[in-house]
C-alpha cells in the first residue's frame, strides 16, 4: 500500500465520524451595511437551526449596529465587535475561538456579500458527516462563478493552481472561503500559530488540515461575485498570499531535502 490519496480516502472511509452538533455560520464583515441583514436572513431561513456569529470590524458605515439590531430581535444570532480593521483572518480566528468556547460543533465560513449562497449550506453540512473538512469549490466539477470577470478568475484559477503544485496539497479550490468545519478539526490545526490574513489565510488552514491527515473534501458551489457594497480584495492581500505561499513551498521542499520535518511554519 502507498501513502498517496488512494490510501487517505480508503481509511477516511473506514472512520466513522460522530454527530455533527450545533452549527455556528461566522461572517466576517466590514463596511457591508447593504449586505449584513439579507445574508442574515437568508442564513437563518436556509438553515434554521443554526446560529450566526458576525465577527464585524468596527465598520465606519455602522454594520456592527446594524447585526445588533438582528442580534436583539433573534436569539440565534450574535456578534463580536472587533476594535478595528485586521483583516479576514483575525476576524475569523477570533470568530473560532468565540465558538470554541462554546458548545458548537460545527464552525462554518462564509463572506457577507452573497457570493457565498447560504442556500448551498445544507449541501455542505450533508458532506460534512463524512469529513473532517468540507470546502465549497468553484473549480471542481459542477462548481463555477457567476458575473466574474476574465481577470479575475484567472488570478483565482491560478492562485489556486500554483498553491496545490508549490504545497503538494490535491484540492482544486483552495483560495476559497465557504468552509465547514467540524470543531475537532479546528482543534487540531493549531490556530495559535496561523498569522495569515488575507486569501492566504484559506490556503494556510487547508494545508494545515491536509497535512494534519483530515479527510477534506470539496463540494462544488456556484459563487455568486458581490452586487452591492465595496470589495475589501487589494493589491496587498495577493502580495501577502504569493510571498507566503512561496516561502510555505520552498522551505517544506528545503525540509524534505534536509529531512527535517516542516509544514506548519510561518
Ligand atoms: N471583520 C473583517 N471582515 C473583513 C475584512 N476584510 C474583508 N472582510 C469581509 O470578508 C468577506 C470577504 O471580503 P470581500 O471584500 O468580499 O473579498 P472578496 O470576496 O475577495 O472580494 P469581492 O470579490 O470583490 O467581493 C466580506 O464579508 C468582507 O466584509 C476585515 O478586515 N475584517
Ligand atoms: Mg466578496
Amino acid at each position: 500500500m502507498n501513502d498517496g490519496d488512494g490510501t487517505l480516502a480508503a481509511r477516511a472511509q473506514d472512520r466513522r465520524f460522530g454527530p455533527l452538533g450545533t452549527a455556528l455560520v461566522i461572517i466576517p464583515t466590514y463596511n457591508e451595511a447593504e449586505n449584513i441583514k439579507a445574508i442574515v436572513g437568508r442564513v437563518r431561513k436556509a438553515v434554521p437551526e443554526a446560529h450566526v456569529l458576525v465577527a464585524d470590524d468596527n465598520s465606519p458605515d455602522g454594520t456592527g449596529k446594524l447585526a445588533d439590531e438582528l442580534a436583539a430581535e433573534d436569539g440565534q444570532v450574535h456578534v463580536l465587535h472587533r476594535k478595528g480593521k485586521e483583516g479576514l483572518g483575525a476576524a475569523y480566528l477570533a470568530g473560532f475561538r468565540w465558538g470554541l468556547e462554546r458548545d458548537y460543533g460545527v464552525l462554518i465560513e462564509m463572506d457577507a456579500d452573497g457570493s457565498h449562497q447560504p442556500e448551498e449550506l445544507p449541501r455542505l453540512l450533508t458532506a460534512l458527516k463524512g469529513a473532517d473538512l468540507v470546502l465549497g469549490s468553484r473549480w471542481v466539477p459542477g462548481g463555477r462563478v457567476v458575473n466574474w470577470p476574465r481577470s479575475r478568475e484567472f488570478l483565482s484559477r491560478g492562485g489556486s493552481t500554483y498553491s496545490r503544485l508549490m504545497l503538494d496539497v490535491p484540492i482544486r479550490d483552495v483560495t476559497g472561503g465557504y468552509r465547514a468545519f467540524r470543531r475537532e478539526t479546528l482543534e487540531g490545526l493549531g490556530l495559535d500559530q496561523v498569522a495569515s490574513q488575507g486569501y492566504c489565510f484559506q490556503v494556510d488552514l487547508a494545508r494545515r488540515a491536509v497535512r494534519a491527515g483530515y479527510h477534506v473534501v470539496e463540494v462544488p458551489i456556484t459563487f455568486v461575485e458581490r452586487e452591492l457594497g465595496d470589495s475589501k480584495m487589494s493589491r496587498d492581500i495577493v502580495v501577502e498570499a504569493l510571498w507566503r505561499v512561496t516561502s510555505w513551498g520552498v522551505g517544506e521542499r528545503v525540509s524534505k531535502l534536509t529531512g527535517r520535518r516542516g509544514g506548519t511554519s510561518r
